[in-house]
């Protein structure tokens, strides 16, 4: 598999996840601005949404959005339990997490990123932002992660987009679960292994 990633970015999420479960995969990076690739492979052409995460997989059919990447190697390993088994409640409950990680929280980091949003509109999505993370900062209150003892593919992708608020000068201050969610995430050598190959990345792409 090949992973096209941009250091940092949302790809971050499946590049944990595929650490996680041990998969073997190239990371290429792709360069947003120009839409290449670290190899000079036109990114476009290969994913038409020309954005990131897309992942190749070994028959050469391409893969995208995160929430669906995620579930995509959950389901390679499925006696790992990145994604609770069966078609039981847990499973769902997992997906429904997913979903709001993707809609409410990496949506409403991702539109502080568009440097033309009016002031007035800023203040009005990082107060929507900080209910939405608030609301999993309750969730956190009795448990390690978010769907309790065992992470799972929707921790990867929570610490990914909240890793944005320092840059976006989000105050994630006050929310202690989220903080020590975080730290708990981090301490995974997965995780670390994952941030110290996206910072030698980007390094040797700049
Ligand atoms: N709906 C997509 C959104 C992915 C996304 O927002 N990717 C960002 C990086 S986090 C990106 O590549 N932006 C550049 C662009 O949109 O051109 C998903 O969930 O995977």
């Amino acid at each position: 598999m090949k992973l096209y990633l941009s250091p940092g970015a949302c790809s971050l999420a499946p590049h944990i996840v595929l650490r996680e479960l041990g998969i073997a995969f190239e990371p290429e990076v792709v360069h947003l601005a120009t839409g290449k690739t670290a190899n000079g492979e036109d990114f476009r052409a290969l994913n038409p949404k020309g954005y990131v995460p897309a992942l190749a997989l070994d028959d050469g059919e391409i893969l995208t959005e995160v929430s669906v990447i995620l579930q995509y190697l959950a389901a390679q390993r499925p006696g790992a339990e990145l994604l609770p088994a069966g078609n039981g409640l847990e499973y769902f409950r997992c997906l429904e997490t997913l979903a709001f990680v993707s809609t409410e929280i990496h949506k409403g980091f991702s539109s502080l990123f568009n440097a033309k949003l009016e002031p007035a509109a800023r203040e009005a999505t990082v107060e929507r932002v900080l209910k939405r993370v608030a609301y999993l900062d309750e969730q956190l209150e009795d448990r390690t992660y978010l769907m309790g003892e065992a992470f799972t593919i929707a921790d990867a992708y929570l610490y990914t987009v909240l890793s944005w608020a320092p840059m976006l000068k989000v105050n994630l201050g006050g929310l202690s679960n989220i903080a020590r969610f975080r730290e708990a995430v981090a301490a995974r050598p997965a995780v670390k292994e994952a941030l110290k190959a996206e910072t030698e990345l980007r390094r040797s792409n700049s």
